[in-house]
């Protein structure tokens, strides 16, 4: 027995940006205990589900353990000097634009330090870019434009305390877990609190809206200029902060004139009754938050959409007050601290500016530098395209998985297989963008590594390394650091732990700052070893003399703004379409964002078992009518495609989903699906301010793909070779679980059994044929013991799939070939209660039988909701719907 290791290390989460506090602990075998930390303000001791499975993601299968070159095992020394002769003879010969750093919201502070000063410091070029860029790069322009600052002005408790909430592009109940449920406590608490949901189709934060406003894609400028033009007009304005503290209110105002409410509606396709109901709830209520996330973010007016919401908040006043204010939720778990840091290709360290010749100056001082990047580096997009045409000879790339996540995917996985030298650091072995790689570099992952992270409100944490490192992993920082030594830095690279790197981190930030920069926590510079492991999470500011900082809790209700004159900007937003407009070939708008249980390209969550149980495959979301068009029903697979490339994925037929619109998650990759990575669809279009790439707006086709046969299986071992044409693979408890689908029957049925259930052993398969049916069953055994179950049929298979999962080692031959548990026994149905395990059947049961008619009656009876409680929106849903579907296929349910 494993003796139970207690949860004593306070560390923060590695997923979103909401930042929640972890207690953790591992024994000696490896086994980790994860609880909330309840002393931790982001979370009080919540966690979500996918920080609850956190300690299901250690194992050591899949990880990468030591560095490589061209795929054969190499000492750390021999990769560290290869890639620094490397990057230096690129340099000597091509000047130091032709080499690039392309990292990650999921790096530390102290690695994104590190890299930021080799780069920008070192090297001389600013060619060091994040896949910040397709996150917060238009939240950070926005808050720029208006602020003079990349400053979120706000805090958490403000979204409690609001009397009127409005999310805009944010699935808040799905991507920051914590948060909603905060925002859902403080609802209970105070009913009064409206919430407006603003989002093309209605996800699980619709649930807590009091009013929807499924907009039309890409049209959020026009609706909040219109409701500028509407607070002018009816003179919701605070005119003595905008007289006293802000520049440009007639020029933006002025810019808004068209938006009548009529024209917003037309615009927006939104009712004028839609339209007017919002806008009457913003001039009336003070107490105003507006959250917004990537479908703000992720567009070709990403930069625009922000300021015309900061545009309100302005003229009304409502800004860093408590319970109002602009809030920008930060994605990955570090966003916020890269962005601090100068991550990003156009900004230097500490929140000074490149483009800033006084700055440029003092970062210069600061590290003694002999070369400060004078000009802003590529940005992701370009950046990658650089590499593409030859322009970038050597690109190091950490905690990001580019080949997956970066839009016209395809191009970019080309690019990779050009270029002549390409660095890969990660904690995984075979990821999509490893494949490309000439050297690998094992990463240290959660758990082992150091450092700190600032979540959405400024808040700064550690993450606390709980259990040794395995392999040769080791910090990206130290790999980073090891190579500036060898180009010949070694002075200014000689750190030995991370809190030497925080240290200088922190003095730099109060370098010839004075009050001038938002960013300083110079109060944190010289701490100790010691001090560093004790830090206790802070939001900054923390200035030297600070004697009280929760007065400086918030930004510009005092009216003082980063611009020159200290004024906030008020910033004209005309209205412009998106760019790929929907054309005839491709009539469909293609939008993609998240799941519950997934963590972008599920390198790290797609190891969890307990994860892959609420969506275990790919789907495209699809209006009902638009499916009936095509000739696609429920769990059919879909073809999209456009000029750039294609995907297939399981047909989740709702009317959540807007006509015209379809919506597929950004999460499968070549590792987990045949052929879904949805960024082999998105055109390379990018906000021109930005850089930030459209990711929610892409023209394509949508084809029922003529399955000539479905099948679902589970199976001890992975198989090696799927011979069909669409799968996708999911963990489950000592096994896995796979879905197939195929244009043309294979030869030989049994010998397709043996591929996917054998995994090269020799098994007895037990073969059942219906004949009325046309399903096919085989179960696999070995000395007596079932591995493994394969249901093939003409239509999409019927299985009782969770059931399978949970059971086909244990269950009679009889209901394994049926597919099903026999007698009375009822199969739960798709999971909804990760914690619980319970399944939407049961749930729906209870709801019918039981007449439970509140999520806390359905916990009574089931216990679903009440642990993490992620899926309470889901279960408020399924109350709502009288005549729960209980189709098994995949998906099939709406989520
Ligand atoms: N479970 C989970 N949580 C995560 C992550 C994860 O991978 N999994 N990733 C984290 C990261 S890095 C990020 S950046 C955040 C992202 O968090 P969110 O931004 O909340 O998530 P998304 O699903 O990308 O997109 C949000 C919504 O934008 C909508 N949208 C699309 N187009 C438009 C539009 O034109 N206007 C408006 N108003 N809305 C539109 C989409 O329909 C979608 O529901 O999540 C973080 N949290
Ligand atoms: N179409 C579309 N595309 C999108 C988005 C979208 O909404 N739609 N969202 C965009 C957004 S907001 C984001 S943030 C990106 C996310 O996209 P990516 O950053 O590409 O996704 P991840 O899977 O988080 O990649 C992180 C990689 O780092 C590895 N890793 C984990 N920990 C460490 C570590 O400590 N060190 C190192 N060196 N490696 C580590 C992981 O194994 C993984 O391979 O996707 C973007 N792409
Ligand atoms: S909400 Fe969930 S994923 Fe986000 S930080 Fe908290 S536990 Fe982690
Ligand atoms: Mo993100």
């Amino acid at each position: 027995m494993t003796r139970k290791a207690p949860a004593s290390v306070r560390t923060t989460c590695p997923y979103c940006g909401t930042g929640c506090g972890v207690l953790a602990g591992a024994s000696r075998d490896g086994d980790v205990v994860i609880a909330g930390d309840p002393a931790h303000a982001a979370n009080s001791g919540r966690l979500c589900v996918k920080g609850a499975a956190l300690g299901e993601t250690f194992g050591l299968e899949g990880r990468l353990l030591y560095p490589e070159i061209h795929g054969a095992r190499a000492s750390w020394d021999q990769t560290l000097d290869l890639i620094a002769a490397r990057f230096s003879q690129t340099i000597e010969t091509y000047g130091p634009d032709s080499v690039a750093l392309y990292v990650s919201g999921q790096f530390l502070t102290e690695d994104y330090y590190i890299a930021n000063k080799l780069m920008k410091g070192f090297i001389g070029s600013g060619n060091i870019d994040t896949n910040s860029r397709l996150c917060m790069a238009s939240s950070v322009a926005g808050h720029k434009r208006a602020f003079g600052s990349d400053t979120v002005p706000n805090t958490y408790e403000d979204l409690e305390n609001a009397d009127l909430l409005i999310l805009t592009g944010s699935n808040l109940a799905w991507c920051h877990p914590v948060l909603y449920q905060r925002v859902a406590a403080a609802k209970a608490a105070r009913p009064d609190m409206k919430i407006v949901n603003i989002d093309p189709r209605r996800t699980a934060t619709s649930e807590i809206a009091d009013l929807q406003l499924s907009l039309a894609p890409g049209a959020d400028v026009a609706l909040f200029n219109g409701l500028l033009r509407y607070l002018a007009h009816v003179g919701s304005i605070d005119a003595s902060y905008v007289q006293r503290h802000t520049s440009g209110v007639a020029e933006a105002v002025a810019a808004t004139h068209v938006w009548t409410e009529e024209a917003v509606a037309r615009q927006t396709g939104l009712s004028i009754d839609e339209v007017s109901r919002f806008y009457d709830l913003f001039a009336r209520t003070p107490k105003t938050v507006t959250v917004y996330s990537q479908g703000v973010n992720q567009s070709s007016a990403g930069v625009d959409k922000v300021n015309a919401i900061i545009n309100c908040h302005l003229l009304t006043g409502r800004i860093g007050k408590p319970g109002a204010g602009p809030f920008s939720v930060t994605g990955q778990p570090n966003a916020m601290g890269g962005r601090e840091v100068g991550g990003l290709a156009n900004q230097l360290a500490c929140h000074m500016d490149l483009d800033n010749p006084l700055h440029r100056q003092h970062v210069q001082e600061f590290w003694k530098a002999p070369a400060v990047a004078d000009r802003p580096g590529l940005k992701a997009v370009d950046l990658f395209h650089a590499i593409g045409d030859g322009r970038i000879k050597a690109v190091w790339i950490m905690g990001t998985n580019p080949v997956d996540s970066l839009p016209d995917a395809d191009a970019v996985r080309s690019a990779l297989a050009d270029c002549p030298f390409v660095v890969v650091s990660d904690v995984m072995r075979a990821t999509d963008t490893t494949a490309l790689a000439h050297v690998l570099l094992p990463a240290r992952a959660w758990g082992e590594k150091d450092g700190t992270v600032t979540n959405s409100e400024r808040r700064i944490s550690r993450q606390r390394a709980f259990r040794t490192a395995p392999g040769q992993a080791m910090p990206d920082w130290w790999a980073l650091a090891g190579v500036a030594q060898r180009m010949g830095f070694a002075d200014a690279f000689n750190h030995k732990e991370p809190d030497e790197i925080f240290s200088e981190y922190a003095a730099m930030s109060g370098f010839k700052n004075a009050g001038s920069r938002d960013f300083d926590i110079s109060g944190l510079a010289g701490l100790d070893r010691a001090a560093y492991n004790a830090l206790e999470p802070v939001q900054w500011p923390v200035v030297k003399s600070s004697e009280d900082t929760s007065a400086q809790k918030r930004f510009f209700a005092d009216g003082r703004f980063y611009t020159p004159d200290q004024r906030g900007r008020f910033i004209a937003t005309p209205y412009r379409a998106p760019d790929a407009s929907a054309t005839t070939g491709h009539p469909f708008i293609l939008n993609t964002g998240r799941i519950r249980d997934q963590w972008h390209t599920m390198t790290r969550t797609g190891t969890a078992p307990r994860l892959s149980q609420h969506i275990a495959e790919p789907f495209v979301e699809i209006h009902p009518l638009d499916a009936k068009a095509l000739g696609v029903s429920a769990a059919d697979i879909l073809n999209v495609e456009n000029q750039r490339g294609g995907i297939l994925a399981r047909a989740l037929v709702t009317n959540r989903q807007r006509r015209g619109s379809v919506f597929a998650p950004i999460h499968w990759t070549d590792q987990f699906a045949s052929n879904a990575r949805v960024d082999a669809l998105v055109a390379p279009v990018v906000d021109p301010l930005s850089g930030q790439p459209e990711l929610k707006y892409s023209a394509v086709k949508v084809s029922l793909w003529p399955a000539a046969w479905f099948g679902f299986a589970v199976a001890i071992r992975r198989p090696k070779n799927i011979g069909a044409g669409y799968w996708a693979l999911a963990p489950i408890a000592g096994g896995w679980r796979i879905e197939l689908a195929g244009l043309s029957a294979p030869r030989n049925w049994l010998a397709f059994a043996h591929s996917i259930l054998a995994g090269g052993d020799d098994l007895d398969i037990a073969e059942f044929c219906d004949a009325a049916t046309g399903q096919r069953s085989y179960v696999a055994s070995k000395d007596g013991e079932t591995t493994g179950v394969l249901i093939l049929g003409p239509g999409p298979v019927e299985a009782a799939r969770d059931w399978l999962c949970a059971q086909f080692r244990k269950a009679d031959r009889i209901s394994l070939l049926a597919g099903r548990p026999g007698g009375e026994r009822r199969n739960p149905g798709r999971q909804i209660c990760a914690c619980f395990n319970v399944g939407v059947v049961t749930i729906g049961d209870a709801i019918a039988a039981e007449r439970c008619q509140t999520v806390e009656a359905v916990g009574r009876a089931t216990q679903a909701g009440t642990g993490c409680g992620s899926c309470i929106p889901e279960i408020a849903r399924l109350i709502l719907q009288t005549g729960v579907s209980t189709h098994h296929a995949g998906v099939s349910l709406a989520s």
